[in-house]
């Protein structure tokens, strides 16, 4: 087979030559800016150039709804072809080098291979990510009414089987991290007994927990419905911080912007759980109704600088504990998934930079005066300020694009894989 076709350095610097001079100009412009507030842009690119988050490898297919899914041309059929994507993404965007795999639907037979190829696309592999809410093909018993949680004794231990499979799958690639994500709940009032199926929750993960290997870390990722509708067994962040609290060090709790009903002030769940040591991580995305898994920073782009300016916060006081793992967890019906994923990875990049900009002191300064306008103008001013020249400058330096998603465009990329990936029926990437 010949060499897939790639987006090379040399595509990429020539795309970039034209715009150089303009970049460089608004970048001064933008520095000295800074400058007179006393903060130095060349630090805040290094801190950019140094941010990264992961690709999840479903986000490299077209995602769907239950009413439908429509493909797009040349989308990855397995594994291997998500990685050649994340690399792209990574090229471009130069904030994207790590890779969140999804088993079963990242099943191969040699991850030697799959880890091999990745690296060699200067890539790693991040958490893994267990899969008990579908049923597959040859799988002994259904998780129609549950698997960690379920009544069946033998249903929660095929469950953990997956989980512990995960984790040695997950130690073949290099990953650290366990996110555990269970669709269980229920779907009419009287339908569960709520204290039971936590409590069968719990004992699974315990087990789940004692298969982590010493330096391993696991996430419980909650969720408010879906597709459970009446209740779920980790339904919101305070179960899932007491679940965490009782598995022990190990286990953490994952923040998915999604999974909150709307309006809940999800910056302050950040607060507390940076605050009981408890916080794992994010899987960005932004929703306008639910579990929306819209584009990152594409609705409420405040909302998620408050996010950062909540880690933010707590990087600088060192909070103990503090290392969250920063994953995107979106759904791509609409858009090329390449396209969003480089644009969402620089919107967490923005707010970041953002963050980075709010005067601390003064911040500091008016919260404890009880002087609500000045505090708030505070952020304002970081929020306002139009970060965009210090990104570019950030990805140009770095290797990336100055421009990512003309460049992507310009290289026909996406026609090339058309003609490459000729589809096979079905692909594995499954309705996220
Ligand atoms: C679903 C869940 C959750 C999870 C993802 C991958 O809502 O966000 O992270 O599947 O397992 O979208
Ligand atoms: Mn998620
Ligand atoms: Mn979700």
């Amino acid at each position: 087979m010949s060499t897939p076709f790639t987006i090379s350095a040399d595509f990429i610097a020539d795309h970039n030559a034209p715009l150089e001079n303009a970049t460089t100009e608004d970048y001064d412009a933008l520095k000295r800016a800074l400058a007179r507030q006393g903060i130095d842009a060349e630090v805040l690119v290094e801190k950019v150039m140094a941010f990264g988050v992961a690709i999840p490898t479903w986000g490299v297919g077209t995602g769907g709804t239950r009413f439908a899914r429509f493909p797009g041309p040349g989308e990855p059929r397995n594994v291997f072809e998500k990685v050649d994507d994340c690399a792209v993404i990574q090229r471009l965007a130069r904030a994207t080098p790590t890779i969140s795999p999804h088993i079963p639907w990242d099943k191969v037979d040699d991850y030697t291979a799959l880890r091999e190829q990745a690296a060699a696309q200067g890539l790693a592999f991040d958490a893994v990510n267990s899969n008990t809410f579908q049923d597959q093909p040859g799988q002994e018993l259904s998780y129609k009414f549950g698997s960690l949680s379920h009544t069946d004794a033998s249903v929660r231990t095929q469950a953990i089987a997956h989980n512990v499979e995960c984790i040695e799958i997950g130690r073949k690639l290099g990953s650290k991290a366990l996110t555990v994500w269970i669709a269980d709940g229920s779907n009419f009032a009287g339908q569960s007994n709520l204290t039971k199926a936590l409590d069968r929750y719990i004992g699974s993960m315990r087990e789940i927990v004692a298969a982590l290997p010493t330096d391993w870390r696991v996430f419980l990722e909650h969720k408010l419905y879906e597709p459970a509708f009446y209740s779920t067994v980790i339904s919101d962040w305070g179960t899932s911080f007491a679940v965490a609290q009782e598995l022990g060090p190990k286990a953490y709790c994952l923040i998915d912007l999604g999974h909150h009903a709307p309006n809940v002030n999800i910056e302050q769940i950040v607060a507390r759980l940076v605050r009981f040591k408890k916080l794992a991580g994010f899987h960005f995305n932004d929703s306008k109704y639910g579990d929306d898994d819209l584009d990152s920073g594409s609705v409420e782009p405040f909302r998620l600088f408050l996010v950062f300016n909540e880690l933010i916060d707590a990087d600088r006081r060192k909070a103990e504990g503090f290392a969250p793992a920063y994953m995107i967890d979106q759904s791509h019906n609409v858009t090329d998934p390449i396209e969003s994923l480089v644009q969402s990875a620089i919107e967490l990049q923005r707010a970041y930079a953002q963050a980075l900009i709010v005067d601390r002191a003064a911040l500091e300064a008016a919260q404890e005066a009880n002087d609500a306008l000045a505090a708030h103008l505070e952020l304002k001013r970081a929020f306002t300020t139009d970060v965009s020249p210090l990104l570019a400058v950030a990805r140009m330096r770095a290797g990336g694009a100055i421009a990512p998603i003309a460049a992507y465009r310009a290289s026909s990329y996406r026609a090339r894989k058309a003609r490459e990936r000729p589809i096979v029926g079905g692909t594995s990437a499954g309705i996220v």
